[in-house]
């Protein structure tokens, strides 16, 4: 959909589409206008026990495909779709792309996601009066220089300028403004509204409110009901931004969790895994530079049951063997040794920008990321990935 008014709107939000699986499109051409599903599947494309969809191309959604499903559920939908294993580092290596592109537009971004972001063009009026054109011009770059395409929402709000994005999807631009907004904001369902999942969506059916309109016009019984969420309900479907869209969205924390393909209680098969995720973790906080001193493992057993612990520090924990050592301690405080884990997690938050002063650690870190980029993620390990039952590390626990 594009919506081709003049006007100089100050909010954008920019979101790729089906960027995961839009990216491997890129990097493998035969693979364009191929129903795509990214999950959990291994690096050979074969089917991994409980294994989700991340993301499906828009070819895979005409079948039903959608984020979340398990992809023995997508293979009965698309029986001949191309599942693949996510690559992360590829991801970041093209958001960081996208965002190379934006930056030269405005310096005012705040990235909310690996593929979404707000830009602001607060201040900016005289340089770009007609911002609806700018936000055409930065889809055609992004287009052209990385080969993604990028849905852009535009309003006066973020949440406007969200809801925009969301309607204009795929490959789409459109601008809400105040002339607009009512007409086209009103009638959608309550669904399309940021902070409305489904335990919402069916007290507010419950209250007879379906559409956005039904919900502006009856503030009172949603404030009633809901209490302060009803009130920044009301506050978003009149475009105003509210406790979702603060200034400053950041990111929060930075987590990998991973269900094993069979619940296991030994040490052997439960340590590298948890080691893999700290590494993924500590990767994805390096490449942010970020620093964490907050830590939580998560740790869900055979039954269903799950604990987390968490641990702050005085101090960021800015080495991958530091990370490692906290996230096995809280998970040998939350394991008995005997239960058979079903999932593990580890998240790091109280995130910092890192200094740089600590220069040796950093050329490690670089020379590491270049060897995985060159020759793949398997050419730099730890022992203790390996199955070797005499890491050093794992006789601390024996
Ligand atoms: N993602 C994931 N698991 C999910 C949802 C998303 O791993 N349950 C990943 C894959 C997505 C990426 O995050 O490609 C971005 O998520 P979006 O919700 O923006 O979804 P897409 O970009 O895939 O599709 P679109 O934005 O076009 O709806
Ligand atoms: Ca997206």
């Amino acid at each position: 959909m594009v919506v081709s008014t003049y006007m100089f709107l100050p909010i954008a939000h920019l979101d790729l589409d089906a960027f995961f699986a839009s990216v491997e499109q890129k990097l493998n051409p035969s693979l364009h206008g191929k129903p795509v599903i990214v999950g959990g599947v291994d690096p050979q494309g074969r089917e991994v026990n409980r294994g989700v969809v991340a993301t499906a191309s828009y070819e895979a959604r005409k079948f039903g495909v959608a984020s979340g499903m398990p992809i023995y559920q997508a293979r009965k939908l698309c029986p001949h779709g191309v599942f693949l294993r996510g690559n992360f580092k590829e991801y970041h290596a093209f958001s960081k792309r996208v965002f190379n592109v934006i930056a030269k537009y405005t310096p005012f971004v705040e990235q909310s996601n690996l593929d979404e972001g707000f830009l602001h063009f607060s201040g900016f009026e005289e340089l770009y009066p007609d911002t609806v054109r700018i936000a055409g011009q930065i889809r055609q770059e992004i287009k052209e220089v990385v080969g993604l395409t990028a849905s852009v929402g535009l309003g006066t709000s973020k949440v406007t300028a969200k809801i925009a994005c969301d309607l204009a999807k795929p490959d789409g631009l459109l601008a809400i403004s105040e002339a607009n907004r009512e007409s086209i904001i009103f009638p959608l369902p309550v669904s399309k509204l940021p902070g409305v999942g489904p335990k919402t969506e069916a007290i507010l059916k419950a209250l007879s409110i379906t559409t956005i309109s039904d919900l502006v016009n009856k503030k009172e019984s949603i404030v009633h009901c809901l209490g302060k969420h009803g009130a920044n309900l009301y506050l978003s479907a009149t475009g105003i931004d509210n406790i979702w869209f603060q200034e400053g969205d950041r990111i929060k924390s930075i987590g990998r969790s991973t269900t094993f393909l069979r619940n296991s209680n030994e040490k052997r098969y439960i340590l590298p895994i948890l080691f893999k995720l700290c590494d993924e973790v500590f990767d994805e906080l390096w490449l942010k530079e970020l620093t964490a001193s907050c830590f939580t493992v998560t740790l869900r057993d055979h039954t269903f049951k799950t604990r987390t612990l968490e641990r702050t520090y005085g101090t960021p924990v800015d080495r991958l063997r530091d990370l490692y050592e906290v996230a096995s301690s809280l998970f040998f405080s939350l394991w008995d040794k005997k239960t058979h884990v079903r999932l593990v997690g580890i998240r790091a938050s109280r995130l910092r920008a890192r200094s740089d002063d600590d220069k040796r650690y950093r050329r490690i870190f670089e020379n590491i990321y270049k060897l995985k980029r060159k020759y793949g993620e398997g050419i730099v390990t730890s022992a203790l990935t390996l199955d070797s039952g005499n890491s050093p590390m794992e006789q601390l626990f024996l």
